[in-house]
């Protein structure tokens, strides 16, 4: 680029150029996470469509050619000319970035992403694009290219091949679109099968009705080729599918919904015989795992409704402090929705809805509606239940924070426990230093031995911890392993917990990859959903990955993570190797543990997300839940979660 103020030389970025130069503005990143985003967009955009009521019906496919495409039975886009661009409506909404709106100004467009640029951040980022629009009885098909251009050696991003073009007469409505993201982009251009299932299943239950397929063309085996995502009964559904390994209290679920100027607020709730709360809540599709207005104002309704409900019948006298909302939500899982105008994502992981005027509206949706609700005769019995469960937690709060004083008081949890098991770094800067917190003592050791000390702790776990989610708070402190824990970390949990106190920032999970090891990372995961969430939203939670296998050929060793790395090593150093498979981390000595796992510069490690997190907490639920039943499935399906679904594409967290 020229240096001089000549205008004639000012480059301006024009187009879709400028999101090939700086495609982390557009999508946050070239990761998978970033190559994924590119197929949500599409989707978000066969949402809306269906959302605003003229499809029902979404088919996504990953091609065996490395592309994807999104099918929705809507209008199909508008193929007429634009009234100022002269060109078609198609081309005005893949090739220009900020077409959105102009098609639809007089729809609310509650998408959650780029506001219809989107699809034109597509189209700049892929390799080819087509679009097909099946409207007013005629099939219209336009591609998109992005090829390197002859004359300025530069790449001229997702450029038409040729005007829009009518194939042909037909009886099909919808937009289908297809695109191979560009390997010039984006670091691994694998779609992840379980990946797009789980955020396709999710799509389907926030949005009641809908039919949502999804066909992978490169399954090798049939049965799992096409899987259909659909639930009539929308986010009430949702949460029943959450507490499906817990014990609900009743069978029903609450549902309260309701509209306040452009705010749309749906909420589903069911009661457990846990004492957690969980709250899963969405801003326009979007899971907002940090809060925001919207769970503030469900909080303030929620509580007050209930207080009001307890004076009425009795439970609260005239000289009775109202409950803490706390009170009444333990045990409760909520989904909560909203659908917001111009949504504002912020925070660290920008999972918190920031728009202030969301809270009193939702504030006013869920009082009314939860008023209507405890009016009702036919509730009275689960009102009264869920009243009695708040004072009994009421109770045992108030005891447990008299146990966490007294804990504090005799310096309990700052000190003692820790006497002879952490190794701490040398170094005391949190932002340079990891704490290891490792399984068992045995590979405690080699950890020690094998780390850099400079800026590497070693917290070695014995046996298992207990599930925190099965225990109220003074459980959680009286257990040995979880003050070392929360003494080495210094940030104290639950109320008290402050991230600036942080001694690491980065948090390493280090387990077998085995049954037992999974165990104990789903309770560590559970511990810290429950009682730490922030140092997972800020993103200081990591899962380090040992190696499964060593295969070693003359002088040569290469350490395979997972199966599909050990075929391709084994295909690259060809016959006569020796291959060694690795049962636990015990069974390396602490060179081999620092150069496969610990090293910052050779390991692999797994940023932990809030979602990863939600999952953990289903795991463990199944695993030491109530019920018996789901754990044997899951543990037939353990090894699958281990390394498939959990590992697979990424491994870019460092
Ligand atoms: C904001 C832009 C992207 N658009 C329309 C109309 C229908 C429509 C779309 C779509 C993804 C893959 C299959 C409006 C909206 C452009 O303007 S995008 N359907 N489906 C889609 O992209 N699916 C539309 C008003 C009247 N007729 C059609």
């Amino acid at each position: 680029m020229s240096n001089t103020y000549d205008a004639g030389n000012i480059q301006v970025l024009e187009g879709l150029e400028a999101v090939r130069m700086r495609p982390g503005m557009y999508i946050g990143t070239t990761s998978s996470r970033g190559l994924h985003h590119l197929l949500w967009e599409i989707v978000d955009n066969a949402i809306d469509e269906a959302s605003n009521g003229y499809a029902d019906r979404v088919i996504v496919t990953l091609h065996s050619d490395g592309s994807a495409s999104v099918f929705d039975n809507g209008r199909g886009v508008p193929v007429d000319e634009h009234p100022t661009l002269h060109i078609s409506g198609v081309e005005v909404i893949y090739t220009r970035l900020h077409a959105g709106g102009k098609f639809n100004s007089d729809n609310y467009n509650y998408s959650g992403g780029l506001h219809g640029v989107g699809a034109s951040v597509v189209n700049a980022l892929s390799r080819w694009m087509t679009v097909d629009s099946y409207r007013d009885w005629g099939h219209y098909r336009m591609r998109f290219t992005s090829e390197e251009n002859p004359l300025t050696g530069k790449i001229d991003a997702g450029k038409p091949d040729g005007p829009l073009e009518k194939v042909g007469n037909t009886r099909k409505r919808g937009t289908l679109v297809r695109f191979l993201p560009d390997d010039r982009i984006f670091e691994d251009t694998e779609f992840h099968t379980s990946q797009v299932a789980r955020r396709l299943q999710e799509l389907s239950f926030l949005n009641q009705g809908l039919y949502i397929s999804l066909v992978d063309e490169r399954a090798k085996n049939p049965e799992e080729r096409e899987q259909v995502f659909y639930h009539e009964g929308g986010i009430i559904d949702y949460v029943k599918y959450m507490n499906e390994n817990k014990t609900p209290l009743t069978e029903d679920v609450i549902y309260l919904e309701g509209k306040r100027d452009t705010t749309i607020c749906r909420a589903a709730i069911q009661y457990t015989t846990d004492y957690a709360e969980n709250m899963f809540s969405y801003a326009n599709n979007i899971p907002t795992g940090e809060g925001g207005s919207h769970e503030t104002g469900f909080k303030a309704a929620f509580t007050k409704a209930f207080n009001d409900y307890a004076r009425k019948v009795g439970v609260l006298k005239e000289k009775d402090n109202n409950l803490a909302g706390e009170d009444f939500r333990e045990g409760l899982t909520c989904v909560l929705t909203v659908l917001v105008k111009d949504p504002q994502f912020e925070g660290q992981t920008k999972g918190r809805l920031g728009n202030s005027e969301v809270r009193p509206a939702v504030e006013a949706i869920i009082g009314d509606a939860l008023a209507d609700w405890l009016d009702n005769l036919k509730n009275q019995e689960l009102a009264a239940s869920i009243v009695g469960k708040a004072a009994k937690a009421h109770q045992a709060r108030e005891a447990a924070r008299k146990a966490r004083d007294n804990a504090r008081a005799a310096n309990k949890l700052e000190a003692a426990p820790l006497v002879g098991k952490l190794a701490a770094a040398r170094g005391h800067k949190p932002e340079d230093n990891e704490l290891f917190i490792v399984e068992g003592d045995s590979a405690g050791g080699s950890a020690k031995q094998g780390r850099d000390s400079r800026f590497q702790a070693i917290l070695p776990l014995r046996g298992k911890p207990l599930n925190a989610e099965k225990k109220r708070l003074d459980q959680v402190l009286a257990n040995e392993e979880f003050r070392s824990l929360i003494t080495a970390l210094g940030t104290s949990i639950d109320d008290s917990f402050t991230l600036k106190s942080l001694k690491y920032y980065k948090v390493i999970i280090l387990s077998d990859a085995d049954q037992d090891g999974a165990h104990i990372r789903a309770i560590l995961l559970t511990f810290f959903f429950r009682y730490m969430k922030e140092l997972i939203t800020a993103g200081h939670v990591y899962i380090g990955m040992p190696p499964l296998y060593r295969v070693a050929k003359g002088s040569t060793v290469i350490y395979a993570y997972d199966d599909k790395e050990l075929e391709k090593t084994v295909k690259k150093v060809g016959k006569g190797y020796t291959l060694q498979r690795y049962k636990g981390l015990g069974e390396m000595n602490p060179s081999q543990l620092w150069e496969t796992t610990m090293d910052p510069s050779q390991r692999k490690l797994m940023q932990v997300t809030i979602e990863d997190a939600a999952e953990a907490d289903r795991m463990v639920t199944i695993l030491m839940g109530d019920k018996v039943e789901p754990r044997r499935d899951y543990i037939s399906l353990y090894a699958d979660f281990n390394r498939q679904d959990h590992f697979e594409g990424r491994k870019e967290a460092e």
